[in-house]
């Protein structure tokens, strides 16, 4: 880093010859905010030495009062965020679906800022609550900012946006008392989900491990409603967006979340920060899948309802470009919590279907930034610019920065020469598409909306034996945290209807009987008169019976990239074997953090020294991939009296994380869980992920490939490890 230490301003320097948009305190003295350079900024104006300070003190005034004010109102769903500037490239022409201007030409680029977030805890919450993550990105585009703005999960939990506020009043902390943060673990949210079978398909994904990521680089993210496509020629397609991580898509393990909370609870900001910081740069490929608008009906379940996803084996995802995450934000507020997105900013070439819950959200995103950013002027941040240039008649508000020379503000004139101009549709100007539409206005639900199971039991049946397991215990978990029985007994009836053994599973946890009937009316969300809407659920059936793309499983990729690997040493520790499996992990991308009782140099057997990274104090395994412990007999030796070392092999197997020894540090495992393993007959500890040096080949490749499959989830059939 520069060392900016002394160095003095130019004193010719005008703030005025700096782009007052970027400033980063080189070169320049310390200023009021009139521009006033500032002597003394360690004392306040007093009445003598030990007098009261001074009114008059305008400088200590205009500081504290800029303090007083640095909070605003965080965003009410998705206030604790993480973002990267980044690039999308695209890959295909896609001109003969849309006339989207960077959707045109392959290598096309297109700088974009995205945002992950967690949904319902508060903007200090921890990173691993179970949640849905926002997936939002917004394209600078030539033709002007579109905004993609998604979730880790292509379905939704309502099918409305009326229900909305309903939704997030229930899941947010209880209003009496503000607890729980950051949780759907209690009787609110369980209340009403319980009574509101459209959820049920949400539920699945929300219980399922993609609530819990490894890693904001390591989860896909889908446009969720359907959109438009809209060409040259007029002709529209649907659309449904989807991003695939180039790293997979990967989670954690329930248990591990819960304490990574504890240890780390910026682990996936960290995570996203460090990674851009090390120039392994997070990559994702857009995907779209497109419906010919003649095709619109041809679906058993109805593409405007937000309850449904498109299954992949059924309309294929056509690859079409990649974003790669390439800058970290200079400043967190200004950026990442001052950008405004909203699924209304759109380009020509793109526009929305009927999805009532896209239609409610195109309302909501600019109210809100009028309570949050505080003026209908958000536009003019430097983040939510737009690359292209901004002419119209609109003026004033609450901190405007534009300065708009002239009389006319209106249109049309002839005192402005006409100017600006309307665009025509030829000249890229947006113009709506032309749906023909023929229907009398209802409040009311289509009847293809009334199928809230099938897709639900589609997921179910999608996930692998691990997947389901999960799943059902995080039911568990969450229904033992709600206190009201009837509540419990009403969603274990709704839980019948996407598949009786799951029921049963969750049913048992909760000392309960399942019940016959689901005890809410499937059909409950028509209006208290009965009308129009008195239409009985049904399930349809599926064309297929398992979707293979639902399973993470199926999503992994051949690769250790990024992967954090933990290597254990102490004093006498084999430095040459140290320095070897680092460098082979690290020529596949993987990153090694030396972990020792203490800081400091840590001496080899041979003589050699090696610095610790972190010691025991703060090291903890819930942060890491995978785990090496490192030969040398005195440093296994003082590595067994170190309970901390113990502990964090013990977590990291019971987490399921590949683990690797050298020949001497088997001894190590003996005083581990593990140690019971090798008394077994039949162990194949290869196959349980852990790579001993059995003195026939390196460990290094095994312990590679054990790291390619993520985690051992078999293990935790078991249900007996410590830690
Ligand atoms: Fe949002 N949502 N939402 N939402 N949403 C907001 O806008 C809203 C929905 C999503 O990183 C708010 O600027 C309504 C679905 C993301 O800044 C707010 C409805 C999906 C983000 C809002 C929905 C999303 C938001 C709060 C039902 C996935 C974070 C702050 C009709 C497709 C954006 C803000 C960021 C944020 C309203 C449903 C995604 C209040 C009314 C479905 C990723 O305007």
């Amino acid at each position: 880093m520069e060392n900016k230490k002394n160095k003095r301003p130019n004193p010719d320097k005008k703030l005025a010859d700096l782009n007052p948009d970027i400033e980063n305190g080189s070169d320049t003295f310390l200023t009021t905010n009139q521009g006033l350079k500032i002597n003394d900024d360690q004392n306040s104006l007093k009445s003598g030495e030990r007098g009261a300070t001074l009114l008059e003190d305008f400088i200590l005034r205009e500081k504290i009062t800029h303090f007083d004010h640095e909070r605003i109102p965080e965003r009410i769903v998705h206030a604790r965020g993480s973002a990267a500037h980044g690039v999308f490239e695209c890959y295909q022409s896609m001109a003969r679906y849309t006339k989207a201007g960077f959707l045109q030409q392959p290598g096309k680029q297109t700088p974009v800022f995205v945002r992950f977030s967690t949904v319902a805890g508060s903007r200090g919450s921890t990173d691993l609550a179970r949640d849905v993550r926002g997936f939002s990105v917004k394209f600078y585009t030539d033709e002007g900012n579109y905004d993609l703005v998604g979730n880790n999960m292509p379905v939704f939990f309502i099918q409305d946006a009326i229900k909305f506020p309903d939704l997030i009043h229930a899941v947010k902390p209880e209003p009496n008392n503000e607890i729980p943060q950051a949780a759907s673990a209690h009787n609110t949210f369980w209340d009403f989900i319980s009574l509101m079978p459209e959820s049920m398909h949400m539920i699945m994904w929300a219980m399922s491990d993609r609530a819990i990521p490894r890693s904001l680089r390591m989860m896909e993210g889908f446009g969720v409603h359907t959109f438009r496509f809209i060409n040259e020629a007029g002709k529209s397609c649907f659309v449904k967006f989807h991003w695939k991580p180039l790293l997979g898509v990967h989670a954690v393990a329930w248990d591990e979340a819960t304490r990574i909370s504890g240890k780390d609870p910026d682990f996936h900001r960290r995570d996203l920060w460090e990674s851009i910081d090390s120039k392994a740069f997070p990559e994702w490929e857009l995907g779209v899948q497109i419906v010919e608008e003649k095709d619109e009906h041809s679906f058993p379940f109805d593409l405007l309802d937000p309850t449904k996803l498109i299954p992949e084996e059924m309309v294929p995802v056509k690859i079409i470009g990649k974003m790669t995450l390439n800058r970290n934000p200079d400043n967190f507020f200004a950026e990442t919590e001052q950008v405004a997105f909203h699924p209304g900013h759109l380009v020509p070439g793109i526009d929305f279907s009927n999805d009532p819950l896209l239609q409610g959200r195109l309302f909501s995103y600019t109210d809100t930034q009028l309570s949050r950013l505080g003026s209908v002027n958000f536009h003019e941040i430097p983040i939510n610019r737009s690359v292209n240039i901004v002419h119209n008649n609109q003026r004033d508000g609450h901190m405007r920065q534009q300065i708009n020379s002239g009389k006319v503000a209106y249109h049309p004139n002839t005192m402005g020469g006409g100017c600006p101009f309307q665009a025509k549709a030829t000249e890229g100007g947006f113009t709506s598409h032309v749906e023909r539409i023929d229907a009398n206005k209802i409040r009311g639900r289509s009847k293809s909306f009334f199928d809230h199971f099938s897709q639900a039991t589609l997921f179910y049946n999608s996930q692998s034996a691990p997947e389901k397991a999960h799943l059902t215990n995080a039911l568990r978990f969450e229904l033992s945290k709600v206190d009201i029985p009837e509540i419990r007994t009403r969603m274990v009836g709704l839980l019948t209807q996407v598949d009786k053994t799951l029921a049963s599973k969750v049913a048992d946890a909760l000392g309960i009987i399942v019940p016959k009937t689901p005890l809410v009316p499937l059909n409950h969300s028509i209006p208290a008169d009965g009308k129009p809407n008195d239409y009985q659920p049904f399930k349809v059936k599926l064309p297929i019976e398992i979707s293979p793309s639902l399973s993470m499983q199926n999503l992994k990729k051949d690769t250790i990239k990024t992967r954090q690997v933990a290597i254990l040493v102490a004093n006498g520790v084999d430095t040459v074997a140290v320095n070897n499996m680092k460098n082979v992990l690290m020529a596949e991308g993987a990153q090694c953090k030396v972990i020792a009782p203490k800081l400091g140099a840590i001496r080899g057997m041979n003589g050699n020294a090696l610095q610790a990274d972190q010691s025991f104090l703060i090291a903890t395994s819930v942060v890491f991939d995978a785990v090496y412990i490192a030969g040398g007999k005195d440093s296994i030796a003082a590595l067994i009296q170190e309970p901390d070392a113990l502990h964090f092999v013990e977590e990291a197997y019971k987490h399921c994380k590949p683990i690797a020894a050298d020949k001497d540090a088997m001894e190590f495992l003996e005083f581990t869980y593990i140690g019971n393993k090798f008394k077994e007959e039949n162990y194949v500890a290869t196959a349980d992920g852990v790579i001993l040096d059995e003195g026939k080949k390196g460990i290094s490749q095994p312990f590679i490939n054990a790291m390619k499959q993520h985690r051992f989830w078999e293990r935790e059939e078991e249900r007996k490890i410590p830690a």
